[in-house]
């Protein structure tokens, strides 16, 4: 039983309902019995399966990143997501982002820069230069999935910005339009919005850093985080934030949603860790979704070589 006084993120990981439930009920409800269903119990027809819009196929080169596991199947990657926009639910995200609104899109780029500015996305991101990179993707929730992505090098874009020595973070905000996203209210709100991540500078300049614009040959579904999200492999899922509208550079470290709501549990680095539990369950193991079993959970997730040196000399304890 849930207890009414908790918050959607006290949810332990065992108590998450399995994705298999998620996407039975998705393609149950989207077939012809789900009309039926949907009939006698009132439930208001997931419009996503109607008005999805269309995924273009995108060029890109492929990348030497690819850990050769498994790939989580689409479905899964497209079904079962963290997107609180969009609701607190894993299936919430895939039902309701077809509200979103992915083109036209801008993004402001402030702070210490040499080219502040508005950038339409088209003038940021290069489509002809795209890449594919196959990616762990570790939830603080202990599940994770192995995603192709498809986008730029995050370092790409800081560049064109021309950063400034003050600009010793980068941070990012993602949209939030009470119009598009049921779960951004004026009243009650699950986190404070916009949502915003960020990272420091040299993790940014890393070559893990990226900036997904698609994923399995095709654009960013809205429930992914259409039309540019970031990708930071290394560290639990929440770091990646989706729907990028805002990157700031700044000398101060930023505030960030998940640390700001609960700061015990959620840090500004949360590098995956299997030495450092989260304060209400392990982070030793994981669950790879489509999977039986578990695995062990590795060290910056399996990107140790590229990212260890990033923090020598840090205490990863208190710098979760
Ligand atoms: N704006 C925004 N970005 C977000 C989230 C969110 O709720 N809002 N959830 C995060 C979490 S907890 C995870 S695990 C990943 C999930 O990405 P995916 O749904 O594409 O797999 O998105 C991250 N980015
Ligand atoms: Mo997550």
């Amino acid at each position: 039983m849930m207890i009414k006084s908790r918050k959607p993120w006290q949810i332990s990981e065992n108590e998450v309902t399995p994705e298999q439930l998620y996407l039975n009920r998705r393609a149950f409800i989207g077939g012809s019995a789900g009309a039926a269903l949907l009939g006698v119990t009132g439930l208001s027809l997931p419009a996503g399966a109607a008005t999805e819009r269309v995924l273009n196929p995108l060029a890109f080169s492929k990348t030497a990143y690819d850990p050769k596991e498994a790939l989580t199947p689409y479905e899964a990657v497209t079904a079962y997501n963290n997107y609180y926009e969009f609701g607190t639910g894993k299936s919430d995200p895939a039902e309701n982002a077809w509200r979103l609104q992915p083109k036209p899109w801008s993004v402001k780029v402030d702070g210490h820069v040499g080219r502040p500015g508005i950038y339409d996305f088209e003038d940021l991101i290069d489509m002809k230069a795209l890449e594919e990179r196959i990616y762990r993707l570790r939830c603080v929730e202990a599940w994770s999935m192995v995603i192709p992505w498809i986008g730029v090098p995050l370092s790409l874009l800081i560049k064109k910005f021309e950063p400034t020595a003050d600009a010793k973070y980068v941070a990012f905000e993602t949209l939030a339009d009470k119009k598009q996203m049921p779960e951004v209210k004026g009243w009650f709100n699950v986190l404070d919005w916009p949502y915003r991540e960020g990272l420091r500078m040299d993790e940014a300049m890393n070559e893990l850093a990226f900036i997904a614009v698609g994923l399995y040959g095709k654009e960013l579904p809205n429930q992914n985080g259409a039309p540019l999200r970031l990708v930071v492999p290394w560290k639990y899922g929440f770091k990646s934030i989706k729907s990028i509208v805002r990157i700031s550079f700044v000398e101060d470290q930023p505030k960030t949603s998940w640390k700001k709501s609960a700061p015990s549990e959620y840090g500004f680095y949360s590098n995956v860790n299997p030495n450092v539990d989260h304060p209400r369950w392990s982070q030793k193991q994981e669950r790879r979704i489509g999977e039986f079993g578990r695995r062990e959970t590795l060290m910056f997730n399996g990107y140790e070589d590229a990212v260890a040196h990033l923090y020598q000399g840090m205490d990863l304890r208190k710098n979760y």
